[in-house]
């Protein structure tokens, strides 16, 4: 029988949610953008928030629903509605960002409920504009969280490279439903 998956794209702006999903989507991105109110956080003039969705099929009929979710805490309440719908999620890293193992570190406390329930996948983006911190680094600040996670390196904007990260969350989830065969598997 066909199958529907809910995949989460979260992580800070600037990660590449947005770019990840349509690198993957088969139908054309739809796409919530509106003018950035609070630039002192950031200095991106427009930026997601809402949300962005696209869609992309496996074979044998599957589907994944990708939504892009926000990266602002005050869209908090839009997480908790697709969180507890969705089986996994892509959680997108900025290498280049100022601090970008606490980031992983606030994005899986955030998620904690999807973590403990379902499946995750790390990627880490824009290391061709800065190598550090390496990948070891997320590997260890995992560890030191008690997290066995899947580390990708990954340019957003490489189709590739995003759907083997995809390929992986899914089989993942895939294992998770093997193991909770009362789990919610569309
Ligand atoms: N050079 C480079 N740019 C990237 C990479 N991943 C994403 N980007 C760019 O980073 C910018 C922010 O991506 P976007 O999808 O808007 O991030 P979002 O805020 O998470 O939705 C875009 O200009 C992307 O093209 C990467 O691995 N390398
Ligand atoms: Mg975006």
């Amino acid at each position: 029988m066909a199958r529907e998956y809910i995949v989460l794209v979260a992580g800070p702006m600037g990660a590449g949610k947005t770019t990840a999903i349509a690198a993957l989507s088969e139908i054309p991105v739809v796409r919530t953008e509106a003018l950035n109110t609070d630039p002192a956080r950031n200095a991106k003039a427009t930026t997601t928030v809402a949300l962005d969705y696209g869609e992309i099929s496996l074979g044998d009929g599957d589907k994944v629903r990708l939504y892009g979710v926000p990266g602002q805490d005050r869209f908090d309440f839009m997480w908790r509605i697709l969180e507890k719908r969705a089986l996994g999620m892509m959680l997108l890293v900025d290498n280049t960002a100022s601090d970008p193992l606490s980031e992983l570190e606030r994005y899986l406390h955030s998620f904690e409920a999807l973590g403990a329930r379902g499946a995750l996948v790390v990627g880490i983006t824009r290391r061709d504009l800065g190598r550090m911190p390496p990948l070891e680094a997320y590997h260890a600040r995992l560890a030191q969280l008690g997290r066995v996670l899947p580390v990708f390196s990954v340019d957003a904007r490489n189709a590739a490279q995003v759907r083997t990260m995809l390929g992986t969350l899914i089989a993942m989830v895939e294992a998770q439903a093997a193991r909770q065969p009362t789990g919610a598997t569309a």
